[in-house]
């Protein structure tokens, strides 16, 4: 019988922790829906994503692994999308383990390791340090440095 598994996530700077579990998830069965978190939705959760809705939904619906790729508007249509979409697995990242047990009842639910090394909030703090803001105190401590030089030389 052929098996549908579903997972959900920001996807936000689409990246090869992302990949893997995607990759990973597939394999458990023969289709693979995915619900990506819109904007609104992640202001919920307390995200800002970098990358809007319409662009990640994109890229999530273009990898190979992906068979649907759905709006994710809120915690409740968990239930009404294994419903919807007859699902036989529920999956996602161990960072959420235990938060998705009380599924259950009606699907499988596994947790797949976490990809180590990588994430978008890592890499959201990497890049803030080329916001404007610190490049100006970068350029202002350049100048004092470069006038401490001229005047000791
Ligand atoms: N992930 C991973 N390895 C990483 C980073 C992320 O395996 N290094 C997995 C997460 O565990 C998750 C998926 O990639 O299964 C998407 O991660 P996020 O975009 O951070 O998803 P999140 O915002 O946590 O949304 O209703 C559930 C939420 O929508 C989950």
């Amino acid at each position: 019988m052929a098996k549908t598994v579903l997972t959900y996530g920001t996807f936000d700077l689409f990246h090869i922790g992302h990949l893997n579990v995607l990759k990973r998830l597939r394999a458990l069965g023969d289709r693979l829906i995915v619900g990506v978190s819109t904007d609104e939705f992640n202001a919920v959760k307390g995200k800002k994503p970098v990358v809007p809705f319409d662009q990640r939904i994109e890229i999530v619906r273009s990898i190979k692994y992906v068979d649907q790729a759905i709006p994710e508007e809120n915690w409740e249509q968990k239930r009404l999308d294994i419903q919807r979409y007859g699902v036989d697995i529920f999956g996602i990242g161990d960072d959420w383990r235990g938060k998705f047990d009380d599924l259950g009842d009606s699907v499988e639910v596994v947790y797949l390791p976490r990809t180590e090394g990588i994430s978008t909030t890592e890499m959201k703090r990497v890049l803030s340090a080329f916001d404007e803001r610190h490049v100006e105190q970068l350029k202002r401590t350049l100048d004092s440095i470069s006038q401490i030089v001229k005047e000791l030389s």
